[in-house]
C-alpha cells in the first residue's frame, strides 16, 4: 500500500477523541471539546461537519430568509459594532416604525423574489407596549402570505412574546452576538443574563428560537469556541442560528479600531462547522458579511454546513449580494432554495 493511500485512510477517521465527545447529562458541550473541533485540521473538521450535515439536511438545499428593518436606527444601546446605535455618527437616520401597507409591499416582493422566510428587525433596546400590538399586526399581515415570519425586536418582557405568537411569530431572533468572556468589551448597556432571560421568554412562549453570534470582532479563538458552546448547550438548542462576520460599518468604535485585523475566512469557515456539528439540526444560517466574502469562500460555508442566507440587496442598514448574484452563485453549485420546514 502507498504512502498516499494509507494517509488517506487514517485521515478519514473522524478524530475527535472519546474524552471530548459530549456526555450525556448537562452541560452537553463543555468549551474544550469545541475548541478542539476548532483545532482539527481543516479537512477532518470539514469531514466532520459534512457528515453531520449529510445525516440532517439535503446537502444541496439552501434556505432564503430576507430582512427588512422596520424601524431603523436611533437605539439607545451601545452595541460597538452596530451602525443604527444613536451614540455613533454612521449617517443611519432614525426612522419610524413602518405601516403594514410598506411591510405588506416588502414581503410581496421577497416571496416573488424566492424568500420563505421574512424577517423584521427593529433597532430597539427593548419595545414598548404599544410597539408590540403594531408589530404583532405586520407578523398577521406577512403571515398572511404564507411567509415563515421572524422578529428582532430587542429585549422582551413576561407576555410580549406570547402576544407576538398569538399573532403569528414563527422565530425570534436574539443573539447572544459573543462568548460570555468577551461581551463585556463589546457591550456596556445589557448584560449576558438579559439576553439569556429573552430567550427562555420566547421559548416558553412556544415561539422558534433564532440565536447566534457575531465573529471578526477581535476574540480569540477559544472565545469563538465559548460563544458556540454557549449556543449548543441552550437546552434545547436555536432551530436558527445566524454565524454573521462583523461588517465595519465606519462611526462605530468596532470599524474604528484601528488595530483590528480582519478575520482570516478559513476561521470564519470553521465557525460554520463547528456550529453544524455542535447543531446538528439547527439551520445554521452564513450571515452578515457575504458582500466582503466572495464566492469561493460562501461555498466553503455551504460544505461546512450552512444551509440558509439573508437574501435580498440589504441586510438592514448594510449590504448584500443581490438577488441575481446569489441565483448564479447558487446554479454555479447545483444548489437549491429549500423549502421551509415542517413546523
Ligand atoms: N435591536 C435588536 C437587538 O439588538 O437584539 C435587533 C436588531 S440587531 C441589529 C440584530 C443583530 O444584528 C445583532 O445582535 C448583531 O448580532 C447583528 N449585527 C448588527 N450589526 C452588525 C454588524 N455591523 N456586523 C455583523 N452583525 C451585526
Ligand atoms: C442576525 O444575526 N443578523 C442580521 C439579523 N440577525 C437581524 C442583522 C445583520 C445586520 C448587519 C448590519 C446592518 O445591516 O445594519
Ligand atoms: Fe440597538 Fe440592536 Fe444595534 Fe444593539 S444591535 S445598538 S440593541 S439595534
Amino acid at each position: 500500500m502507498s504512502t498516499f493511500t494509507e494517509q488517506t485512510v487514517t485521515l478519514h477517521r473522524p478524530r475527535t477523541p472519546a474524552s471530548l465527545t459530549p456526555k450525556t447529562g448537562a452541560p452537553r458541550w463543555n468549551i474544550n471539546a469545541i475548541e478542539a473541533l476548532f483545532n482539527l485540521p481543516f479537512p477532518e473538521l470539514m469531514f466532520q461537519a459534512q457528515t453531520v450535515h449529510r445525516e440532517n439536511f439535503d446537502p444541496t438545499g439552501l434556505e432564503f430568509a430576507t430582512l427588512l428593518s422596520v424601524k431603523t436606527g436611533g437605539c439607545a444601546e451601545d452595541c460597538g459594532y452596530c451602525p443604527q446605535a444613536a451614540r455613533y455618527d454612521t449617517g443611519v437616520e432614525a426612522g419610524k416604525l413602518m405601516e403594514p401597507a410598506e411591510v405588506l409591499l416588502a414581503a410581496r416582493r421577497a416571496q416573488a423574489a424566492g424568500a420563505t422566510r421574512f424577517c423584521m428587525g427593529a433597532a430597539w433596546r427593548s419595545p414598548k407596549e404599544r410597539d408590540i400590538e403594531k408589530v404583532a399586526e405586520l407578523i398577521r399581515t406577512v403571515k398572511a402570505l404564507g411567509l415563515e415570519t421572524c422578529a428582532t425586536l430587542g429585549m422582551l418582557e413576561d407576555g410580549q412574546a406570547q402576544t407576538l405568537q398569538s399573532a403569528g411569530l414563527d422565530y425570534y431572533n436574539h443573539n447572544l452576538d459573543s462568548a460570555p468572556d468577551f461581551y463585556g468589551n463589546i457591550i456596556s448597556t445589557r448584560d449576558y443574563q438579559d439576553r439569556l432571560d429573552t430567550l427562555a421568554r420566547v421559548r416558553s412562549a412556544g415561539v422558534k428560537v433564532c440565536c447566534g453570534g457575531i465573529v471578526g470582532m477581535g476574540e480569540s479563538r477559544r472565545q469563538r469556541a465559548g460563544l458556540v458552546a454557549e449556543l449548543a448547550n441552550l437546552t434545547p438548542y436555536p432551530e436558527s442560528v445566524p454565524i454573521n462576520n462583523l461588517v465595519k460599518v465606519e462611526g462605530t468604535p468596532l470599524a474604528d479600531q484601528k488595530d483590528l485585523a480582519e478575520l482570516d475566512p478559513f476561521e470564519f469557515v470553521r465557525t460554520i462547522a463547528v456550529a453544524r456539528i455542535t447543531m446538528p439540526t439547527a439551520r445554521v444560517r452564513l450571515s452578515a458579511g457575504r458582500q466582503q466574502m466572495g464566492d469561493a469562500v460562501q461555498a466553503l460555508c455551504f460544505l461546512a454546513g450552512a444551509n440558509s442566507i439573508f437574501y435580498g440587496d440589504k441586510l438592514l442598514t448594510t449590504g448584500n449580494p443581490d438577488t441575481e448574484a446569489d441565483v448564479r452563485l447558487l446554479a454555479r453549485l447545483g444548489m437549491t432554495r429549500s423549502a421551509p420546514q415542517a413546523a
